[in-house]
């Protein structure tokens, strides 16, 4: 027979149990398999602080990501890669502001500060970015009358970056997001990759967004409908 305080200890031990994993701790549950990628976004010092684009708090990242990228036996990076004068540029544009949109032949573009020229210092991956085992960077943007936020599909929304053949090639299911910025280049990355059929996840605290008027919580809106999964960094099982 169990006395009253056994039964306590008992009921005490069963409710921590069915408490503990998802409620009392941050419990790092997901583990990245040899089927799963980390897509590290455009950290290049154009989008850092002191770059032409920089995103506010945009080193935090790096750190963030260094650390859940030992987690992960593939890894691509992206990098953003214009040509000088491109399309996507207010300075090329008469009249125009930074941040300002136009409509061209693909819809509607923002405008943006001259960054990421191919071969500039600013188009370069933060030189604290530690990832060795990197297998695989992506340039994207480099057509100078079509810009590419996503790492998937150029802005045309027809021309392929071919990573989605790559990844399928090195036969990936589920893609883990992170970097710069959160509402443009990481979140088209994203709805890309749920279109090009994988599982998608977005680490919140390993991007940082531009936040143009309202683009943020669009960005997060979409990606939620679309079936994306928002986590933290903390939720990935990094073994020491
Ligand atoms: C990006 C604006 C322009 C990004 C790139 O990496 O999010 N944003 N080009
Ligand atoms: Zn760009």
């Amino acid at each position: 027979m169990l006395d009253r305080r056994q039964i306590l200890v008992a009921l005490g031990t069963t409710a921590l149990a069915s408490l503990a994993p998802t409620t009392l701790f941050a419990a790092a549950t997901i583990k990245p398999d040899d089927a799963s990628a980390l897509l590290v976004i455009d950290v290049q010092n154009c989008f850092l602080p002191g770059g032409s684009l920089a995103v506010k708090e945009g080193e935090q990242v790096v750190p963030v990501i260094n650390k859940m990228a030992k987690a992960f036996s593939n890894v691509v990076m992206t990098q953003d890669w214009h040509t000088p004068g491109h399309v996507s540029f207010a300075s090329v544009h008469s009249g125009k502001k930074p941040f300002e949109t136009i409509d061209l032949p693909y819809g509607k573009q923002v405008l943006w500060p001259d960054h990421c020229v191919q071969g500039t210092d600013g188009a370069s991956l933060s030189k604290d970015l530690s990832i060795p085992q990197a297998e695989l960077i992506i340039r994207k943007g480099f057509h100078k009358d079509v810009d590419s936020y996503s790492a998937f599909l150029e802005a045309d929304g027809k021309t392929s970056t071919g990573l989605a053949g790559y990844l399928k090639g090195r036969k990936i299911k589920r893609v883990f997001v992170a970097g710069l910025a959160t509402d443009f280049c990481v979140a088209w990355t994203a709805l890309d990759a749920r279109k090009a059929g994988f599982e998608v996840y977005v680490v919140e605290d390993a991007c940082r967004g531009i936040d143009n008027q309202g683009s943020l919580a669009k960005a997060w809106a979409d990606m939620a409908k679309a079936g994306v999964k928002r986590i933290q960094s903390a939720d990935i099982a990094v073994s020491a």
